[in-house]
């Protein structure tokens, strides 16, 4: 936990739930809750350059709690305003966020060589220094808050941050990042373990700032195998968590492998000291929990899953989003439930559906 003193939470409904407590009603957030389909964050980034935001704590702090302000009393945790890649740019790596088009790094890694002119293993390199800013930005939002929800900081798994970072931006089929392993494995492994290192410093850096919450976003869980994925992803997830339990026992630590096979999902739950585990809408929680719920309960660890409503089910009319919601929330029986979308808001989604989800959620989740 953190050392500053910050003003008292009076919403810890998530907490509850994720230190295994049965709670009155699920907590309720959802990924990307700050962002374009916002028309308060679209004013915001009209003037300002996308990492302008995150490097400046007043702006971050601004567009981490238009969704707070817009949803109040409907929504039950905030997460820092900032980008996956900032750990990218934190190792020396250019990227750009071009409008339309997403994030784009002129100069990607293209073969181990490349690796060379990274910056962790300069002279005097510290990860802190370079992320200083979303450090500021959290202490500066967590007194912004005043205690209404708490807050989460993250980071991308060091799989995701890898095939960006050879990618250079947003790709369909990760070819170039996935050849990289084939040819490279052995590099793989060492630039895997150089993003891993500058991650855990990040996240302890982070809680010591102000975050309660932490959460890994795998977003490539699904481009590799079952056995690829515990090859080059799995054993750097779980070593963060290792360390970042060990450092903050107290702060729960979430991850989100989107597209991984049910048997990774598992295997987060009873060998690995994540607290809970985020689903995407491809699958069915009662599966998870029919399969595992006896095995959490011989290691004395609660089952926790967040999710999963299917984003897109935001388009639908409003009826049927209140329909799918509480099928939603009874497909999460029998396990502790964080309420969130299967992946991020959309730009294109309209604040009033979101709220409808919300609202659903506050009325069927009560058990
Ligand atoms: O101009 C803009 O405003 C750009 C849109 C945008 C936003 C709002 C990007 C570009 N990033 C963000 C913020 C962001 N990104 C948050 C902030 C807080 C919140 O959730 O409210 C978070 C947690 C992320 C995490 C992130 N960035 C992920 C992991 C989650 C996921 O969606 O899978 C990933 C993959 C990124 C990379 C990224 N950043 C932005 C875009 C468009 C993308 C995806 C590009 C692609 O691969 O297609």
């Amino acid at each position: 936990m953190s050392k500053i003193d910050f003003p008292p939470l009076k919403n810890d409904l998530i907490l509850r739930v994720l230190k295994g407590e049965k709670t009155e009603r699920a907590p309720v957030w959802c990924m990307r809750q700050a962002g374009r389909y916002l028309p308060e964050f679209r004013k915001v980034r009209a003037e300002q350059d996308f990492f302008k935001v995150c490097r400046t704590p007043e702006l971050a702090a601004e567009v981490t709690i238009q969704p707070i302000r817009r949803y109040s009393n409907l929504l039950d945790a905030s997460i820092i305003f900032s980008d996956i890649l900032v750990i990218p740019q934190a190792m020396g790596m250019e990227v750009l966020m071009i409008p339309g088009k997403g994030p784009h790094f002129p100069d990607p890694i293209v073969s181990p060589s490349d690796m060379d002119k990274l910056a962790d293993k300069s002279p005097g390199y510290s990860a802190d220094t370079e992320l200083s800013y979303v450090y500021d930005a959290l202490t500066l939002t967590r007194r912004l808050l005043d205690g209404q929800v708490p807050l989460f900081g993250f980071a991308g798994s060091p799989w995701t941050l890898m095939a960006y970072m050879i990618e250079g931006g947003g790709s369909k089929t990760l070819a170039k990042a996935k050849s990289f392993l084939w040819k490279h494995p052995e590099a793989s492994h060492e630039l895997l373990t150089r993003i891993t290192d500058v991650a855990i410093t990040y996240l302890k850096g982070q809680v010591s700032a102000g975050a309660q919450m932490l959460q890994l976003f795998d977003s490539w869980a699904g481009e590799l195998s079952p056995a690829d994925y515990l090859e080059f992803s799995y054993p750097y997830l779980k070593r963060i968590a290792d360390e970042l339990v060990t450092a903050f026992p107290e702060t729960p630590i979430l991850v989100f492998p989107k597209g991984a096979h049910q048997q990774i999902i598992e295997k987060y739950a009873l060998e690995t000291k994540y607290t809970a585990i985020s689903l995407d809408w491809t699958i069915d929680p009662q599966i998870i929990i029919n399969n595992i719920s006896d095995k959490m309960k011989a290691i004395g660890k609660p089952l926790i899953l967040q999710g999963n409503l299917d984003p897109t089910m935001l388009f639908a009319d409003k009826d049927v989003i209140d329909k799918r919601t509480r099928d939603m929330c009874i497909s999460f029986k029998n396990a502790g439930h964080i309420a969130n979308l299967g992946h991020g808001m959309m730009p294109d989604h309209d604040p009033e559906h979101l709220k409808a989800y919300l609202e659903a959620v506050h009325k069927y989740s009560k058990i």
